[in-house]
């Protein structure tokens, strides 16, 4: 069994960088599958994330599937809802979304979930997940209906990673959103990193083997990359093992 949380946590420890690529059910195609993972088993990718804002033709379980054929990555479901829940994966950020205030992503699809994942052995990692204002809006704004926090406002973002941790969260995601024409800042990680000290993840706008590294040298464990890929397969020969 693999045990996704304490490989996080032994990556941490030992200064080993974490790349998850996040697919989108609705946008891959189910035939592709094969070929994209031959690039990504030639990549330093280490996770594989599956979810999205929706997933209107319930493609997710497919798709996960699909992967597992040709993969040994954990495959961690990132889900918008709780109908993107599959027990056909390994694991399951079990998300709250702490930037906003709209109760429905705060606990109330959680509580839907719960009987689910009672039935389930996917591993559930509570995780913390704060928008930050990539500059464009982003599916998650529109579909929670809640506002990211500005990339100024460091003390909001910072004390929000904080109550996060305290309530007993294992990660915590800084999210500038899929496709973000400004990725979370070098400051706002490193601040946080500082401050907290459960593993941190870092998505959203990163597309360059540069953003990559100045996420992970200022204190991101773990980066969640899909967008680059989803454009420009390519990408993942400039992140070769
Ligand atoms: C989105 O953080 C992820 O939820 C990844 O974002 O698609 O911009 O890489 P990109």
């Amino acid at each position: 069994m693999v045990n996704i949380y304490q490989n996080i946590l032994s990556a941490k420890k030992e200064g080993k960088k974490l790349l998850a690529v996040l697919i989108d059910p609705e946008k891959i195609d189910l035939n592709s599958i094969p070929s994209f993972f031959e690039k990504v088993h030639q990549s330093i990718t280490t996770h594989i994330f599956v979810g999205g804002s929706t997933d209107v033709n319930n493609e997710t379980e497919n798709v996960v599937k699909a992967i597992k054929k040709v993969t040994k990555l954990p495959i961690v479901l990132f889900p918008g809802d709780v109908q993107q829940i599959t027990n056909k994966a390994d694991g399951i950020l079990f998300l709250s979304l702490l930037s906003g205030r709209n109760p429905e992503y705060l606990i109330a699809q959680q509580i839907k979930a719960a009987p689910i994942l009672k039935n389930t052995k996917l591993e559930i990692i509570p995780t913390g997940y704060i928008l930050i204002d990539g500059k464009k809006e982003t599916a998650t704004q529109k579909v929670s209906n809640t506002k990211p926090i500005s990339q100024e406002d460091l003390e909001l973002i910072l004390n929000t990673a904080l109550a996060g941790e305290f309530s007993g969260k294992k990660l915590i995601y800084l999210e500038a959103g899929s496709g973000a024409t400004e990725a979370v800042s070098q400051k706002i990680i490193t601040v946080v990193r500082n401050n907290l000290s459960i593993p941190l993840i870092v998505g959203g706008g990163i597309r360059s083997k540069n953003q990559l590294e100045i996420a992970f040298n200022a204190g991101a464990d773990l980066v969640v990359i899909g967008t680059a890929f989803e454009n420009d397969e390519n990408f993942f020969n400039e992140l070769k093992k």
